[in-house]
């Protein structure tokens, strides 16, 4: 048998359409799972990284939102304001351990510094973001939005996803 022989023998090339199909789906597919997974948004060299929140028990007027700021910039940048329907007010505070070794939270007037190249995490037990004077108990599952200025990269608007209520829990490596 000849090698033109077997060639033949061989399914062939992919038609033109067929190929066209599949690049397609991969575009789909890439497309559904950076939605699903990545739940990231962009602002200028910031990329704010899965935003989040957590259900509030009822009558409960504070929330608290948590994300990751990433500066792929040269330049600093600085996160000044947050503000959302959820709620009257949003504040940016900071849990620390005072010097009698209690923790303790504290509001940020001056905005947090997003380094350049480098990323700051809003996160439980340290910088996170305060919803205050909540309008509605924030419920599992939902999401919310909220829109954040910095000082050079100007305003983007998030989505805040509810996790089930926090606890004590300080961990949430599971997103
Ligand atoms: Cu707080």
């Amino acid at each position: 048998m000849t090698t033109s022989a077997r060639a033949f023998a061989r399914p062939s090339f992919r038609s033109i359409e067929e190929r066209l199909g599949m690049v397609v789906l991969a575009a789909m597919l890439l497309f559904a799972s950076t939605h699903a997974f990545a739940h990231g948004f962009k602002v200028g060299d910031l990329e704010i990284g899965h935003p989040w929140s957590r259900a509030t028990p009822a009558g409960a007027k504070v929330a608290a939102g948590y994300l990751t700021v990433k500066n792929n910039g040269s330049q600093p940048d600085r996160l000044v304001s947050i503000q959302s329907d959820v709620s009257d007010k949003a504040e940016i505070h900071e849990m620390a351990v005072d010097a009698k070794g209690v923790m303790t939270m504290r509001q940020i007037t001056g905005g947090v510094e997003i380094p350049a190249g480098g990323e700051v995490a809003f996160k439980p037990g340290a910088y996170h973001i305060m919803f205050m004077g909540l309008k509605a108990p924030v419920k599992e599952g939902e999401k919310f939005s909220g829109t954040l200025t910095f000082e050079k990269a100007g305003t983007v608007t998030v989505e805040f996803q509810a996790d089930k209520m926090g606890g004590q829990s300080q961990d949430h490596s599971g997103h």
